[in-house]
């Protein structure tokens, strides 16, 4: 059986709500980055880069939102999930994660770890600030973009276990 390795809060919701959404037999696998979850030697074994989320599949890890949520679609065809049949839809659908992946998600890393940017207290007050201004207009440029992709929240997204 698929084991999703997730931690509350963190972008491992995304492939969680998509095998929700699926309807997958899964077992969700609390690993806490709160509490260093993710530093343990069992879960570096897992995911070298500490990184959730991570997919354990009867083939092995997958890790990557971008990765995981095509395997899902590839293995459960469910609706909403990235689009399949159709070249062109599922590429717009893949540019989308992509530029979460590679640009929204680095600017939030920003603000919750700063240290990772710089060593001094200055800069890491900077850097956070710079990085709050880039936040607003990414998530705003994320709004326009998923909806340009007719991307709604599913109503199971807000009941969807946060802890
Ligand atoms: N590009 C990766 C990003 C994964 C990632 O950075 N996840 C965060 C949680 S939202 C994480 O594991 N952070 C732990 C850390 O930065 O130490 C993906 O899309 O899966």
């Amino acid at each position: 059986m698929l084991k999703l390795f997730y931690s509350p809060g963190a972008c491992s919701l995304v492939p969680h709500i998509a095998l929700e959404e699926a309807g997958a037999e899964f077992t969700p696998l609390r690993i806490p980055i709160a509490e260093g979850g993710n530093l343990t030697a069992e879960f570096l074994a897992i995911n070298p880069h500490a990184r959730l989320p991570a997919l354990d599949t009867d083939r092995g890890i997958i890790t990557e939102n971008i990765a995981v949520l095509n395997f899902i679609a590839d293995r459960f065809g469910a609706p909403g999930s990235v689009p399949r049949g159709d070249p062109h839809d599922a590429a717009r659908c893949n540019e989308l994660l992509g530029w979460f992946s590679s640009s929204v998600h680095i600017a939030f890393a920003e603000v919750w770890r700063g240290g990772r940017f710089t060593t001094t207290r200055a800069c890491g007050r900077r850097s956070r600030r710079a990085a709050a201004r880039c936040s607003p207009s990414s998530s705003t440029k994320s709004r326009r973009c998923a909806s340009m992709n007719g991307w709604r929240p599913a109503a199971s997204l807000r009941q969807t276990v946060m802890r």
